[in-house]
C-alpha cells in the first residue's frame, strides 16, 4: 500500500455515513471519540510493563471482582471522551453498578453507549491481550437525559458495536450494520489505518473449539455431549483443535479471522454463565452475525434476548455459524 492509498478509521466513518443515510453525523461522532478513546487506552496498556500502573487498587468493582489500575484508568478514558459531546444520553460501563448519567452542565443525545472499558482485565500483568468492548443504541424514551429503559433494549436493534483488542498489535474493529471492518493502529502515527475490510469468518471454517474445560463438571449433560462431539471431530469434516485465550476479546478476535466457536455456557453454579449480555455478548454477536457466523444463548440467538436489568449475564456460542447451530442442537436435548 502505497502512502498516499491510506483510509483511517475517520476517513472510513465519513465514507460510510455519506453511503448510508442512517449514519448520522452524531453516530459517526461517537464512532470517532471512541477510537481516539482507544488510542489513549492502548499507550497506556502498551506502557503497562513500564509504568507502576499495575497491580490491585484495592477496591471490588460491581461485580465484586478486584479493580486493577487500567480499569480505573480505561473507565475515566471513555467517559471523559463521551460526557461532553451531547450525542449520548446516558452510557452503561461494565465498571459501574448504576447507568452513568450526562452532567447537567452539558448537552444531552438521541444516542446510548454501553461497555466493557477493558475486558480480561485479570490478564494485564502477564501481558495476555485485553480489550474494550462497545455496543450503541438510539434513545427510544421521551427521557431528554436517557433511562433504563434507552439501556434495557434487545441486541437486534443496536446501531453498531465494536471492539479494541490490545495485542501484539492494538486493533479496532466495528460494524453499523453494513459489515465488519478492521483498523490496526500505526503508533508512529498515532492513526488507525483500515487492514481488514469486510471481515467474514472463513468458510470452512478452522476447526477450533474455545471454551475453559476446567467447568466440565459443572455443565448440563447435552453441554458435555456437545464438547465430546467436537472432540471426537465433530461431523467428520476433520478432528478440532483446542484454543482458549481466557481473555473473550482476543478469543472473540481469532474465531472472527479464523473460524471456529467460543463457548461460555451455564453450569449448575452460574446457570446463566460468567459474560453479560449488554457490554460484552451482545456487541459480540452483532459483529458475528454481520461477518456471517451466530451467536446464541443455547436456546435463542443472543440478539433476541430481551434484557431485563443492565449486567445481566448470558450463557455466549459464538462463531461460525455450522458449529453454533450444532451447539443448539445439543443444548436442546439437556
Ligand atoms: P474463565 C476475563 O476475566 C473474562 O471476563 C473474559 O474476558 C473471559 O472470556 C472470561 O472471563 C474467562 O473466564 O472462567 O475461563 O477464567
Amino acid at each position: 500500500m502505497d502512502g498516499t492509498s491510506i483510509v483511517t478509521i475517520e476517513r472510513h466513518i465519513i465514507e460510510a455515513e455519506r453511503k448510508y443515510p442512517d449514519a448520522s453525523g452524531a453516530f459517526s461522532n461517537i464512532l470517532t471519540d471512541m477510537a481516539l478513546a482507544a488510542k489513549v487506552i492502548s499507550r497506556q496498556v502498551n506502557m503497562a510493563g513500564l509504568v507502576d500502573i499495575l497491580g490491585r487498587v484495592g477496591r471490588r468493582n460491581v461485580q465484586g471482582e478486584p479493580v486493577q489500575k487500567l480499569d480505573v484508568f480505561a473507565q475515566d478514558v471513555i467517559y471523559r471522551a463521551m460526557d461532553h459531546t451531547g450525542h449520548l444520553c446516558c452510557m452503561v460501563s461494565e465498571e459501574l453498578e448504576d447507568p452513568i448519567p450526562i452532567p447537567d452542565s452539558f448537552p444531552a443525545g438521541e444516542y446510548v453507549l454501553l461497555f466493557d472499558p477493558l475486558d480480561g482485565s485479570s490478564n494485564i500483568d502477564v501481558n495476555v491481550s485485553i480489550g474494550t468492548i462497545f455496543s450503541i443504541h438510539r434513545k427510544v424514551s421521551d427521557s431528554e437525559r436517557g433511562t433504563l429503559e434507552d439501556c434495557l433494549q434487545v441486541g437486534r436493534k443496536q446501531l453498531a458495536a465494536g471492539y479494541v483488542v490490545y495485542g501484539s498489535s492494538t486493533m479496532f474493529v466495528y460494524t453499523t450494520g453494513h459489515g465488519v471492518h478492521g483498523f490496526t493502529l500505526d503508533p508512529s502515527i498515532g492513526e488507525f489505518i483500515l487492514s481488514h475490510e469486510n471481515i467474514r469468518i472463513p468458510e470452512p471454517p478452522n476447526r477450533y473449539y474455545s471454551v475453559n474445560e476446567a467447568r466440565h463438571s459443572e455443565w448440563d449433560p447435552g453441554m458435555r455431549r456437545l464438547l465430546e462431539h467436537f472432540k471426537s471431530g465433530g461431523d467428520g469434516e476433520g478432528a478440532f483443535s483446542a484454543r482458549y485465550i481466557g481473555s473473550l476479546v482476543a478469543d472473540f478476535h481469532r474465531t472472527l479471522l479464523r473460524g471456529g466457536i467460543f463457548m461460555y455456557p451455564g453450569d449448575r453454579s452460574n446457570p446463566d454463565g460468567k459474560l453479560r449480555l449488554l457490554y460484552e455478548s451482545s456487541p459480540l454477536a452483532f459483529i458475528a452475525e454481520q461477518a456471517g457466523g451466530r451467536a446464541s444463548t443455547g436456546r435463542e440467538d443472543v440478539l433476541d434476548v430481551v434484557p431485563t436489568s443492565i449486567h445481566q449475564r448470558t450463557p455466549l456460542f459464538l462463531g461460525s455459524r455450522e458449529f453454533v447451530d450444532e451447539a443448539d442442537g445439543f443444548l436442546s436435548q439437556g
